[in-house]
């Protein structure tokens, strides 16, 4: 059937959970869910609701038990998809987070030549997760999202924790520096890592770069995948943890053991981070929450 254009068409009009991906200075009205109808041409090719651009992510069972099998497919215009471009050095990648944004997991599943995907999980805890996966078709870049409930007792919502400037992990701690963020405006946020009071110099690559940040906003859980800034500046100083934010973005570059990242949070709330790294042959997560005043 030959329609791509009303489906281009529609994906204008349509908008729902917008995501963007990638580290980009033009991202923030795109993902307004509100105006975005008429005059972003962006929003068709880096944006869509899901399923309202032809694509969609179908989970199978979208309920299960504490340990199991995630399934799922992603269907197309043309029915189960079942080429994939690589994408970050993989074909798929699935972010499953509960829906109060506890229990983050980033996993690589594998498909068959069917175009099942399959990737067994375990959760510590019941509730209801959401699961993003993030891929690429054709040169497009997409995000769709989906409920799994996890049976096995009571679940509560809580709040994202409170912010907080710095998270540790199996002996690292990683200070974030996040300036004042504003809404709609790109905001750089530099992650310092050490580990025993000195900064960590050689982080190695983790998918292709020098750290992996998901953001989610609070209450729908909107999806802002960011990837780092152009590299450390060789030879600056390794800064070893200044506690006190800085606006703007005349600080030059980040030092060995920073991690830097643009991002625009689209709009005033807050918003859990994820970052990920790899030291010693282990990839290591830490989080966040930032708060995007009105
Ligand atoms: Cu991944």
């Amino acid at each position: 059937v030959n329609t791509p254009r009303p489906y281009r068409r529609l994906g204008l009009f349509v908008v729902g959970l917008l995501l963007v991906f990638g580290a980009g200075a033009a991202l923030g009205s795109l993902f307004e869910p509100a105006d975005t109808e008429s005059d972003t041409p962006h929003g068709a090719e880096h944006g869509s609701a899901n399923g309202e651009s032809g694509y969609a992510l179908r989970m199978s069972p979208a309920q299960m038990g504490r340990e199991g099998e995630l399934r799922f497919a992603i269907d197309g215009p043309e029915g189960t998809v079942t080429e994939f471009d690589e994408l970050h050095e993989r074909r798929m990648h699935l972010i499953v987070v509960r829906r109060d944004g506890a229990e983050f997991q980033h996993l690589h599943p594998e498909m068959d030549e069917t175009g099942a995907w399959t990737m067994p999980i375990e959760f510590d805890q019941p509730g209801v997760y959401r699961a993003f996966a993030d891929f690429s078709v054709g040169g497009e870049q997409r995000t769709l999202s989906s409920d799994v409930s996890v049976a096995g007792g009571e679940f509560e919502m809580s709040p994202f924790p409170p912010a907080q400037p710095v998270d540790s992990t199996d002996g690292y701690e990683v200070r974030l520096r996040a300036g004042e963020p504003v809404a709609g405006e790109s905001s750089s946020l530099t992650f310092a890592v050490s580990k025993d009071g000195h900064g960590v110099p050689d982080l190695a690559p983790y998918l292709g770069a020098k750290g992996h940040l998901v953001a989610l906003r609070e209450g729908d859980l909107a999806f802002l995948h960011v990837h780092p800034e152009e590299a450390a500046a060789e030879g600056s100083e390794v800064a070893g943890g200044h506690a006190h934010a800085h606006g703007g973005h005349g600080g030059g570059g980040a030092a060995m053991n920073e991690i830097a990242f643009a991002a625009t949070f689209p709009t005033a709330g807050r918003y859990r981070l994820y970052l990920q790294f790899k030291h010693d042959g282990a990839v290591q997560t830490v989080e966040y929450t930032v708060e995007v005043p009105r």
